[in-house]
């Protein structure tokens, strides 16, 4: 089982996370931001990676410490679970539509981190979260994680229906993109023979 442990306390955050990245999508996730518990738990029921994150942040401060360091510590999760990527698909896309909603995520397991977000949001919060927070999001996943990670709304209307999708799509694309194929029998998805850098 390709699996990982976070343990990471700082001034801004307590966080425990734990990955098992070939699991069934069983989660337990409490942020203390309740519509990102519902995001990160669409990410673990979508990819089959099962998913523990708890985390104790400065609240009172904003949200900004505790979704960066949710994000940080999954990555870091991710990329310690993969090992050295021997045998995985390595690349993954989904379409994801949810009702009005169409968005496109793309990923590729390369070890450069890089970031293309083009979605936006017609409202601050969802709940009580605000809405800037989601691009830091995968920004943050896309460092420790080492993804090269694109995502874009193609349309959609409601801000709930568009972060979902986005959420769902990249948790379809991490599912493919982490699997093992075993045709590769084992092998670095890279002529280089290493990914990263
Ligand atoms: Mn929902």
């Amino acid at each position: 089982m390709r699996t990982a442990r976070i343990e990471r306390k700082t001034h801004e955050t307590d966080i425990f996370v734990e990955v098992n990245l070939d699991g069934t999508g069983q989660f337990d996730v409490s942020t203390g931001i309740g519509f990102l518990d519902h995001m990160v738990e669409q990410f673990s029921r979508h990819s089959l990676i099962d998913l523990t994150c708890r985390i104790n942040g400065d609240l009172h401060v904003d949200q900004h410490h505790t979704t960066e360091d949710c994000a940080l510590a999954i990555g870091q999760a991710i990329v310690q679970a993969l090992g050295d990527k021997g045998g995985i698909v390595r690349y993954g896309h989904a379409y994801s539509p949810m009702d009005e909603t169409l968005s496109r995520v793309a990923v590729d397991i390369s070890g450069r981190p890089f970031l293309v977000w083009k979605a936006a949001f017609s409202q601050p919060r969802l709940g009580e979260m605000d809405t800037e927070l989601f691009e830091h999001w995968f920004h943050s996943i896309a460092q420790t994680a080492g993804l090269t990670l694109h995502i874009e709304l193609l349309y959609g209307a409601n801000n709930h229906h568009i972060c979902e999708s986005i959420y769902k799509g990249f948790a379809r694309a991490m599912r493919s993109a982490v699997e093992i194929d075993p045709r590769k029998q084992g092998a670095i998805p890279s002529t280089k023979g290493v990914l990263g850098g």
